[in-house]
C-alpha cells in the first residue's frame, strides 16, 4: 500500500491527498507529529531537503507534490488528475 508522510495543516501534503482521493488509492497516512518520532525520522532519511509530503509506494519514494501527483497520475494510468481542475490547463494538454 502507498504510503504518504505528512501534516494535516500543511498545503503541500493536501496537494499529493487531493491527488490521492481523486484517484480513489488506498493509502496509509503517516503523521509527521512529536508522536510519531519514527515517521519524523523517515522524512529526515527519504527527503533531502526534509520536506513534505513523501510518497513512498513499495521500492519508490517519491518527493515533491507535484512529483507526487505526476506519480499518481501514472499510478492510475487515467491521467485524470493532471487534466483536471487541479492543473488549470492540464500539464497533458501541453504534452
Ligand atoms: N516544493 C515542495 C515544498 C514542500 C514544503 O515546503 N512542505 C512543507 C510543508 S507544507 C514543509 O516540509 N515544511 C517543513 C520544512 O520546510 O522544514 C513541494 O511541493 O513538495
Amino acid at each position: 500500500m502507498i504510503g504518504i508522510y505528512g501534516h494535516p495543516f500543511a498545503a503541500f501534503y493536501w496537494q499529493a491527498a487531493i491527488a490521492l482521493y481523486e484517484c480513489a488509492v488506498p493509502f496509509e497516512f503517516l503523521t509527521l507529529d512529536p508522536e510519531h518520532p519514527e515517521n519524523l525520522e523517515a522524512v529526515r532519511r527519504l527527503s533531502p531537503t526534509g520536506r513534505f509530503p513523501v510518497l513512498v509506494d513499495g521500492e519508490h519514494t517519491v518527493i515533491e507534490s507535484a512529483a507526487v501527483i505526476e506519480y499518481l497520475d501514472l499510478h492510475c494510468g487515467t491521467r485524470r488528475v493532471l487534466e483536471s481542475a487541479i492543473v488549470p490547463g492540464g500539464i497533458c494538454a501541453r504534452s
